[in-house]
C-alpha cells in the first residue's frame, strides 16, 4: 500500500451536527414548509426575499450560539501536524472549522461570515440581519446585500483548487455528508479516478456509500477522532 502524503477532507452538515447546527436532510430537510432546494436558490430568492433572508437570518443567528466540536477539532489537530498536503473542503456555511483552529480549508458553498453585495460585486464581514435591507458597507447601496452563499444552480467557489488537491490526493476521507448535492457527492469517484484510497465516516451509509473503499458509520464526534489519532 503507497504511504499517505496528500490527504483532501470532504464534510457536509454531518460534522456540525453535534455542534447543535441541524442538518438539510436529517430532519426531512423541511424549512417551514420549504425544502432547502426551494429555499436555497436564486429563483427562491427572486420569489420571495424575504423568506430566504429570514432563512439565512435564523440560521446565522443560530451557529453564532454554536461551538465547535470535537471532529471540528480532531481535524484542525490534523491540518496543523500533517506535514504532507492537506485540504478540508467544507460543505457547511458555518465557521467552526476556522474556530477550531483549521487553517487550509475551503468553504465551496459559501460562508455565513460573509454579506455579498450585487451592486458592487464585494463580499464584506457581516454578523447582522439582512431583512431589514442594510447599506452595503462598500458601496453604501440599499437593497443589494445577499448572503454569501452558493445556492442552487450556482457555481461552488474555488472549484479548480479542490479538483487540483483531489487529482493529487492519496486518500479521500468524506464526513458527514448525505451524497446528496453535486459537484460535492462525485469527488469521491475523481479521487478513486486519482488513484486515491477512498473513506466515509457518517453517521449512515450516504448515497455514494458504496463508492468508497470503507465506511464507517457512527457520530462524527466519535469516529472523527478515531480516525485522527
Ligand atoms: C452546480 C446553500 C453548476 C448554502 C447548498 C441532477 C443530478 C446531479 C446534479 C444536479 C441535478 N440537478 C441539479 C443538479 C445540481 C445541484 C444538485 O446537486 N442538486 C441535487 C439536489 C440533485 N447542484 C448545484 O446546483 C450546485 N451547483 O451544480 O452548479 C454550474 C456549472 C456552471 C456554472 C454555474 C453552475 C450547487 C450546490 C450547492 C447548493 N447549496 N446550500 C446553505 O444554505 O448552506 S446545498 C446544501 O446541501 C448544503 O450546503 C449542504 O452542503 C448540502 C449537502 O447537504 P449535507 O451537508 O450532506 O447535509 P445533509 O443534511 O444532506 O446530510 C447530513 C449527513 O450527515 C447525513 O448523511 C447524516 O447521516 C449525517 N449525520 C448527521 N448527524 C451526524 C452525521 N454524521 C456523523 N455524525 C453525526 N452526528
Amino acid at each position: 500500500m503507497s504511504p499517505i502524503r496528500n490527504i483532501v477532507i470532504l464534510t457536509g452538515a454531518g460534522v456540525s451536527a453535534e455542534s447543535g447546527i441541524d442538518t438539510f436532510r436529517d430532519a426531512g430537510g423541511l424549512w417551514e414548509q420549504h425544502r432547502v432546494e426551494d429555499v436555497a436558490t436564486p429563483e427562491g430568492f427572486a420569489r420571495d426575499p424575504d423568506l430566504v433572508l429570514r432563512f439565512y437570518d435564523m440560521r446565522r443567528a443560530a451557529i453564532q450560539t454554536k461551538q465547535p466540536n470535537a471532529a471540528h477539532r480532531a481535524l484542525a489537530r490534523l491540518d496543523a501536524e500533517w506535514a504532507g498536503e492537506l485540504l478540508i473542503v467544507t460543505q457547511n456555511v458555518d465557521d467552526l472549522h476556522e474556530r477550531a483552529g483549521a487553517q487550509r480549508l475551503i468553504h465551496m458553498h459559501g460562508t455565513h461570515l460573509n454579506a455579498w453585495c450585487t451592486g458592487c460585486d464585494t463580499r464584506s464581514p457581516w454578523t447582522a440581519p439582512l431583512l431589514d435591507r442594510p447599506p452595503c458597507p462598500a458601496c453604501g447601496a440599499v437593497g443589494h446585500l445577499r448572503p454569501d452563499v452558493v445556492w442552487f444552480g450556482e457555481m461552488p467557489y474555488r472549484m479548480e483548487e479542490i479538483y487540483h488537491a483531489i487529482n493529487r490526493a492519496d486518500l479521500f476521507v468524506s464526513i458527514g455528508t448525505s451524497g446528496a448535492v453535486y459537484p460535492a457527492a462525485g469527488f469521491v469517484r475523481e479521487a478513486r479516478a486519482a488513484g486515491a484510497r477512498t473513506l466515509e465516516l457518517n453517521m449512515e451509509p450516504s448515497q455514494g456509500s458504496h463508492w468508497f473503499d470503507e465506511a464507517r458509520h457512527g457520530p462524527a464526534t466519535w469516529l472523527v477522532p478515531e480516525w485522527v489519532e
